[in-house]
């Protein structure tokens, strides 16, 4: 049984909408364990400028699942959302990243964890402090030094977070 955290992004096709909708195809995910989720935080763009501000979140699962079937369902929850993606660094739908699975690290042609960019982006580092405020990378380095040492990103808005019973069903409160 591994835990691991979940870096969710959006910035096409009602990206608030699309993160909610994520965390109820992970809910219903036969093979892992949705246990929480971030709150949403509204983010501007870090590439390109021209295109929309993005919605992120992390989610917290556990799963059996070896590394390379996590990321096989993952990216099948990314096409059931009909996943488009313009440009590299660009605008996307639905962006589901590992960002680490215990204090595992693993560089295979298909997956590096811990996700390579996640100690460089604010839009990863505070909703993942959010979640586990005390958390270690494997290398040692804790979140709020790394937080600290970003200057050049702007801050996060944030933007609350759904409940459970509110995942399945935009509609219900
Ligand atoms: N920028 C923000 N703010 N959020 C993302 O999820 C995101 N994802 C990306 C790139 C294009 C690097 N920029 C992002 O893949």
């Amino acid at each position: 049984m591994a835990i691991c955290y979940l870096g969710l992004g959006a910035n096409l096709q009602q990206p608030y909408e699309q993160l909610r909708s994520c965390l109820a195809a992970l809910e219903s995910q036969p093979d892992l364990e949705l246990l929480d989720w971030s709150s949403f935080y509204g983010s501007k763009p870090v590439g390109p400028q021209d295109q929309p501000d993005y919605v992120n979140a992390v989610a917290r699962i556990r799963t059996e699942l070896a590394p390379t079937a996590l990321l096989d369902c993952l990216q099948a929850i990314e096409n059931q959302q009909g996943r488009v993606r313009l440009r590299r660094w660009g605008e996307r739908t639905l962006d589901i990243d590992i960002l680490l699975i215990d204090q595992l690290q693993l560089n295979s042609e298909r997956l590096t964890v811990p996700h390579i960019e996640m100690a460089n982006r604010l839009f990863v580092l505070q909703p993942l402090a959010e979640l586990a405020p005390e958390l270690q990378l494997p290398d040692g380095r804790l979140l709020a030094p790394l937080i600290a040492a970003i200057t050049d990103q702007p801050p996060l808005l944030p933007l609350g977070k759904p409940a459970r019973h509110q995942l399945e069903n935009p509609a219900a409160s």
